[in-house]
């Protein structure tokens, strides 16, 4: 297969494009959203390959740095986590996975302002922060298979490292092929990736293999505090400061936890409430089909994909767990009035299962 015919039709424009608009940018600073999962790494990482095949200094950035879990992915260049001694004076950035400024963090944040940039994203809601271009496309199912179509565009074999990068992003925002964002279009991009040479086994024995004693205590204690809420339809779990303290655990062991939580029959809505202060905290919501668990974490003033949401609340956990079933049942009743009116996306579960990332 030719390569170039990877990229769907609706996307070869675009990913020309931000070819063309990448080999106009030097001294990049390229960043993703802070707390990074594998679709901001890995993207991360492909962008990194492409602009060294452009010929273009760069270099990573992401706050606080890998996750644990993510220790054995070998990027091309070091990772940042500050901008306070850059290896040259940042001009332009490339924005990845990430579709407020606020996401990337402060310091960033402030310096954008200074800098050209481009923004490639697949973020419901994005508003497109790239002074000179984006393509922000929620239909993709990860940021790093719209950077794998960039590659492409730009001639670029996808092998090596660059492969690496793309097919990390694909496993884990489709969590492992088995999401609804998990379209012929993905099947084909990692079909070819697999086929230059990528093992899909070895990335998962060394991404999934890595949990410690107390990330599995930690995880035993949450699956007994589990509960069932509103007639059933909401599985709910708190997970407190001190829990981490005691099993000798980090807030990234709860990773995919909120998928096990949707796993309970007649479940609509997963909801992981995580205390990060006092008087505050850090929901996730995961949803299937049309409920839109995106529309719930945007009256807390959250983000993220149709069924996948989450944000942080300036409230105690029981405050919060308050305003999150509140929130739920106004987002379910609006639906439900919605659907008697007339047709709506609710009547078209295809639509409802696009996008699904694991950064919320
Ligand atoms: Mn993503």
């Amino acid at each position: 297969m030719q390569q170039i015919e990877l990229v769907p039709g609706g996307c070869r424009e675009h990913a020309a494009r931000m070819a063309a608009a990448l080999a106009r940018l030097d001294d990049v600073v390229v960043a993703a959203h802070a707390n990074p999962d594998g679709d901001a790494v890995g993207s991360l990482a492909a962008a990194g390959h492409i602009l060294r095949a452009l010929g273009r200094r760069f270099m990573l950035y992401a706050r606080p740095g890998l996750p644990r879990y993510l220790d054995f992915f070998t990027l091309p260049a070091p990772l940042y986590t500050s901008l306070e001694r850059p290896p040259f004076a940042p001009r332009a950035a490339l924005l990845l996975d990430c579709g407020e400024p606020e996401r990337l963090g402060p310091e960033l944040a402030a310096l954008l302002p200074r800098l050209e940039s481009v923004n490639i994203d697949h973020h419901l809601g994005g508003k497109g922060m790239g002074s000179v271009d984006n393509w922000v496309d929620p239909d993709a199912a990860a940021t790093a298979q719209l950077v794998g179509y960039v590659a492409l565009a730009a001639g670029l074999p996808l092998t090596g490292g660059l492969a690496q990068g793309v097919l990390l992003g694909l496993v884990t925002d489709t969590g492992g092929f088995a999401h609804g964002n998990t379209s012929a279009a993905v099947l084909a991009l990692t079909a070819h990736l697999v086929a230059e040479g990528c093992d899909l086994a070895d990335m998962r024995e060394r991404m999934d293999n890595t949990w410690t004693l107390g990330h599995l205590h930690l995880w035993g204690e949450l699956m007994g505090r589990a509960q069932l809420l509103e007639g059933g339809s909401v599985a709910f779990c708190p997970v407190y400061l001190e829990d981490f303290r005691r099993h000798q655990a980090f807030k990234e062991d709860l990773e995919g936890f909120v998928e096990h939580l949707r796993r309970l029959r007649g479940t609509r809505v997963a909801v992981l409430l995580r205390e990060d202060a006092p008087e505050r905290c850090k929901f996730s919501l995961r949803s299937f089909g049309p409920v839109d668990v995106r529309a719930v974490a945007v009256r807390l003033g959250g983000g993220g994909h149709r069924n996948a949401a989450g944000g942080t609340v300036h409230l105690s956990l029981p405050a919060a767990q308050a305003a999150l079933l509140e929130a739920i049942r106004l987002e379910e009743r609006e639906r439900s009035a919605g659907a008697e009116e007339g047709p709506d996306v609710a009547k078209n579960p295809e639509s409802g299962q696009k996008s699904c990332g694991s950064d919320f």
